[in-house]
Order: C-alpha cells, then sequence, then structure tokens
C-alpha cells in the first residue's frame, strides 16, 4: 500500500480513538516522537530517585520513612514500565540508557534542584507529584496502546505520592512557626520550578502541535499550566502558604489565575545542563551504573543457567 494511504489509515485510527499498537504500522516520525516522550519520562522518574532519595535515612519518623521508602520504589517502577513501553517501539533499554548517560537525552528540568529540608519532600509532593498528575492524566488516553496503559498504573500511583506530600506541607504549616517557615520556604523555592515542568510556552513548543494530532498529547503545554494553578493556589489556600509570585490574581473574566512571567531563561539553562544539580544527578546515575554491573551480569548468568537447564530437561 503506498505510504500516503497508509498513512491516511494511520490518523483515521487515531481520530477514531483507537489505539495503535506496537505491530502496526505507524510513521517514522510518530515512532521517533514516542520514544523521544516515553525515555525522556523514564529517565525523569530514574533521577527523580535521587533529589527524595537523599531524605529517606534522615525522615523525622519511622512512618514517614516507611512512606517515603514506598514513594521512590514506586517511581523506579514508573521507571520500568515506561522503558518496556518504549521497547515496544524498536529502541533497546542499553541504548535508552546510554542516551542518558551521556547527556543526549533529556529528562524534566525540575530533578535538577536541590532538597534542602525536610519540607522539601512535602513540596516535591504536593507540586512536582501534582504538577506530574496533571499532565500525566491525560496520556493515559494516548494514542499508542503500551504508553497509554502504563500510565493507568502510574497516575494510580502518583496520586498517592501526591497526597503525601500535601500532608507533610499541612502538618508542617499547622506546627511550630519554625516549621510553618521551613514549608513556606520550601515553597518558595519549589514554585516556579514546578510551573516550568510543563515545558515551553504553546509558541515557543515545537512538538506540541504534532503530538495533539496525533493525540499523543491531549492538552498544550500553557492548558496544564493553567490548570494547575488553579488548583494549587486553592490548596496553599487551606495550608495557609503564600504562593510566590506578586502577581497572582484571579481573573473573573478568564475565569482562572492570571499569573507572573516564567523565568524561561532559567528554565532552558537547567535543560541545557548548567542547572543547581545537573552535573551531581548525572554522576550519581552514571556510578549507579556502573556499580549495578555486578548484579546485572550475575542475573544474565543465572538467567542463561535456567534456561541450560530447562533446555536439557
Ligand atoms: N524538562 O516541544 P516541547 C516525573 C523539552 S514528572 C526538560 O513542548 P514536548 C516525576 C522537550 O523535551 C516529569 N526538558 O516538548 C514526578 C523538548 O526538547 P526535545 C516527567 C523539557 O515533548 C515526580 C523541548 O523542551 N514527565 O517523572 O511536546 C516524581 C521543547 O518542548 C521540559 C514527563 O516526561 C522539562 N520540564 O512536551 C518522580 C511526561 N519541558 O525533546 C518523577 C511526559 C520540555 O525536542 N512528557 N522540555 O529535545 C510530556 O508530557 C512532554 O514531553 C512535555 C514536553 C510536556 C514534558
Amino acid at each position: 500500500m503506498a505510504e500516503i494511504n497508509l498513512e491516511q489509515k494511520f490518523q483515521e485510527k487515531i481520530d477514531n480513538e483507537l489505539r495503535i499498537e506496537p505491530k502496526d504500522w505507524m510513521p517514522e516520525k510518530y515512532r521517533q516522537t514516542l520514544i523521544r516522550q516515553i525515555s525522556q519520562h523514564a529517565h525523569s522518574e530514574i533521577i527523580g530517585m535521587l533529589p527524595e532519595g537523599n531524605w529517606i535515612t534522615r525522615a523525622p519518623s519511622l512512618r514517614r520513612k516507611a512512606v517515603l521508602l514506598a514513594k521512590v520504589q514506586d517511581e523506579a517502577g514508573h521507571g520500568l514500565y515506561l522503558y518496556s513501553a518504549a521497547e515496544t517501539l524498536g529502541i533497546s533499554r542499553d541504548k535508552m540508557y546510554s542516551q542518558l548517560h551521556s547527556g543526549e537525552a533529556k529528562y524534566s528540568s525540575i530533578f535538577n534542584y536541590p532538597t534542602i529540608t525536610w519540607a522539601d519532600m512535602g513540596a516535591i509532593g504536593w507540586l512536582v507529584d501534582g504538577a506530574a498528575i496533571m499532565n500525566q492524566v491525560p496520556l493515559c488516553r494516548a494514542s499508542y496502546g503500551p504508553y497509554s496503559r502504563a500510565m493507568v498504573r502510574v497516575c494510580k500511583e502518583e496520586s498517592f505520592h501526591q497526597r503525601q506530600g500535601y500532608e507533610i506541607m499541612l502538618t508542617l504549616s499547622k506546627g511550630s512557626s519554625v516549621q510553618k517557615k521551613m514549608a513556606q520556604d520550601a515553597l518558595n523555592r519549589w514554585w516556579w520550578p514546578s510551573i516550568m515542568m510543563f515545558g515551553p510556552t504553546d509558541d515557543a513548543s515545537p512538538n506540541s502541535i504534532q503530538s495533539m494530532k496525533w493525540k499523543i498529547k491531549r492538552f498544550s503545554n500553557d492548558e496544564l499550566r493553567q490548570k494547575f494553578v488553579d488548583v494549587t493556589v486553592e490548596q496553599a489556600k487551606i495550608l495557609g502558604l503564600t504562593i510566590p509570585d506578586k502577581d497572582l490574581k484571579w481573573n473573573e473574566e478568564r475565569g482562572h489565575y492570571d499569573f507572573g512571567e516564567i523565568n524561561w531563561d532559567e528554565f532552558w539553562n537547567v535543560v541545557k545542563g548548567n542547572g543547581p544539580c545537573n552535573k551531581e544527578r548525572l554522576e550519581t546515575r552514571k556510578k549507579a551504573w556502573e556499580e549495578g554491573e555486578w548484579v546485572r551480569e550475575a542475573a544474565q548468568a543465572h538467567a542463561e543457567k535456567r534456561k541450560a537447564k530447562k533446555e536439557a530437561a
């Protein structure tokens, strides 16, 4: 069948809300866009374990430690679902790892900021996971089957993560004046990076139009950012904390909050590898990869031995 016909049929399928599966014909650019987005998402989950992992040994109680540990383990699981989904598009896991380790592949800007106090665990859960949910719930309806199915599981766990963070913020903000100050300080430092997570504004987002046509993305970066701001401002009121934006104001006509100018120079600087923790994050990840070599080798040897045993039986 001529390529043009195949492409038409492919788009019709998408327009009719049918899922594309690994063995279906797909345009090469669709495949590449998915590999890019899914692998970056997987890398974000794995790198995203580092800022929180930093606090597991210092969690203020056994309960907090158990919950944080579970959350960080969930993130490893999310990375694995997503790497598996990307593999169905014909890229190997080793290739994805090498793209991450060489700095060729991106991961979310948000994980290049430091976690200075325990309140940062609250702010990350509340804001970062809150932003992740806003962005990821629509991905449960992404046109590529393995991705959309992986996202259903990811989102169920993300909602627990968001509540975990909000509960920490609630406890701190209703606590002593020092605790309240810590919560406000964490909000001050995480607010702007969190709203940057949604990516560049629509007019500066080169991939959005095509990704929306292919129903990989269902909402634009700015639409999701606005939804996040509208929901989160109300949550901050319950906490009694102040969003660090003097231009934040309810706009009756639009039915949304207006908010201040985002520092896009800061965003691009972080994306390009020059944020406060980019180098540290990548080095930690590479070290873990190198030190884990014997584990991978042992697992491989074990699998081969079992296979040989089965074949001999
Ligand atoms: N950081 O054309 P655009 C999580 C890049 S949550 C770094 O709008 P697209 C977690 C973008 O890749 C975080 N780079 O791109 C939460 C593109 O560059 P390339 C991960 C960014 O793909 C809690 C360029 O800027 N979530 O994992 O249409 C705990 C132009 O952008 C960022 C996901 O990955 C950024 N923030 O839209 C643990 C969700 N934003 O690739 C873990 C899935 C943009 O052309 N991904 N860039 O060189 C998406 O929904 C979309 O990929 C994005 C960007 C909305 C992020």
